[in-house]
């Protein structure tokens, strides 16, 4: 199937090969704890606010560990919020005073992720907010409500200043850092004034032009669908599509799932709505049948660690990636229909069985297309016995009677130590 990505983007090859990435929300939030939108949903006055950035210590922060814990867990590129919403730069900007190098932690932040990735050869990506509660001339809208206190008025703010800061802005990204694989803005999509966007899109980023300088100086640059061009990484959020994503015109989109581990971005202890490492495997999984990646988030704490439920569940997701990232790097959807409870996932001619939920005895496939040469659990390469359609078989009257092109396979009662099991038919 043809895809649907735009010429003069970069080669999104390496992407949709490699499957699983890692969200990282870190910025001023992170020291409140609560939710990356917390200055527009309690209405922090900027004054209030600006005091987080006289504590931000990130005593702990060390980039190359975030690197090692990603990496680990599987994870094969990150994407790194270099600016959110509240419009704090983890960057020394030329542009603003209010960044990384004005806090007490004082170094640039990004300059050391780059560096830490490129040691690890993990993919970089960054995160850019083209919305900015901060900046005094982003003109207040539906998303921006006008606090009280706001120091220019709507009347004297011009979005055009702003235009510059964010052009600038990216310039600075994409000049400076050396190569990045990845660039993830936030928010519009397509038309105007549709669902979030509430009243910003295209034209109030000059996302024309942001693109053509971001290809101009890094042209292999892939970049998500948020600039509201309605091209480019398709991004659902929270969200897991029911199925593989094609366009009207029946071209296959890149598409990549951003999920959070607990509800919001940020580093939040207090929600425990925290997702396990099995159902992030099985996100991934899930993802993955669907011809799609998935971007997991993780939000440091203020100190700059992950703390110890989400280096937990990271190093779970690893253990199981150890055994069975045969079934995810490189894979895609299959053609036929999974059994119960299980997703497929199918690489040149293997096809992977994931099982969510361990049955008694046997996984039946209907209606089977392939040849089949051997089958296997990828965890041990142990053999998975296999029956087909035996016309002798029909007189015994003591076990189901296999249909013709029909496959049966055979399994252990007992379920193999691992969350999700994978049978390789090849
Ligand atoms: O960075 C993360 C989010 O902060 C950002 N995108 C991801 C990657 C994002 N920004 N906006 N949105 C997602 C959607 C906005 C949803 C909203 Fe609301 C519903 C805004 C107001 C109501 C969520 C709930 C935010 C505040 C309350």
């Amino acid at each position: 199937m043809q895809l649907d990505w735009p010429e003069h983007y970069g080669d999104p090859s390496w992407f949709i090969h490699d499957r699983f990435g890692m969200f990282i929300h870190w910025g001023l939030y992170s020291l409140r704890a609560k939710d990356e939108w917390i200055m527009t949903q309690e209405k922090i006055s900027k004054e209030e606010y600006e005091q987080y950035l006289e504590q931000f210590e990130a005593d702990l922060f060390d980039a190359k560990k975030w690197v090692k814990q990603a990496k680990q867990s599987g994870m094969k590129y990150i994407v790194l919020t270099t600016k959110h919403h509240e419009g704090f730069a983890l960057w020394d900007s030329a542009y603003t005073d209010y960044k990384i190098t004005n806090t007490p932690y004082g170094k640039d932040v990004l300059k050391e992720f780059v560096e830490a990735c490129r040691e690890e050869e993990m993919k970089i990506g960054f995160y850019h907010s083209v919305i900015d509660w901060h900046h005094p001339h982003f003109t207040i809208d539906g998303l921006h409500p006008a606090r009280e206190d706001e120091v220019v008025k709507q009347e004297k703010r011009d979005m055009k200043i702003y235009q510059e800061y964010l052009y600038n802005q990216v310039e600075e990204l994409v000049t400076q850092y050396g190569k990045v694989d990845y660039f993830w803005f936030d928010f519009s999509y397509g038309e105007r004034d549709w669902g979030w966007s509430k009243g910003k899109g295209a034209e109030d980023w000059r996302a024309e032009e942001i693109e053509a300088l971001i290809l101009k100086h890094q042209p292999h640059m892939i970049i998500n669908n948020r600039l509201g061009l309605n091209h480019g990484v398709y991004t659902p959020e929270q969200y897991q599509p029911t199925g593989v994503l094609t366009t009207a015109d029946n071209k296959q989109r890149v598409w990549e799932a951003c999920q959070t581990l607990n509800d919001r971005w940020t580093y939040n202890p207090n929600n425990l709505n925290r997702k396990s490492a099995e159902m992030i495997i099985k996100l991934l999984i899930d993802t993955v049948s669907k011809d799609g990646n998935l971007l997991m988030n993780f939000g440091p704490t203020a100190r700059g660690n992950f703390d110890e439920a989400s280096s937990k569940i990271l190093q779970e997701i690893g253990e199981w990636m150890t055994y069975h990232k045969q079934s995810i790097y490189g894979a895609g959807p299959a053609e036929l229909a999974p059994p119960q409870d299980c997703r497929l996932t199918k690489k040149e001619d293997r096809l992977f069985i994931h099982i969510f939920s361990w049955p008694f005895r046997t996984i039946h496939l209907k209606d089977f297309p392939y040849e089949i040469n051997y089958a296997r659990f990828l965890h041990d390469y142990s053999e998975v016995p296999v029956k087909r359609f035996d016309p002798e078989d029909l007189i015994h009257h003591d076990r189901p009677v296999i249909a013709e092109n029909e496959v049966v396979l055979e399994l252990p009662v007992i379920k193999p130590d691992y969350v999700v099991p994978v049978i390789e038919i090849g």
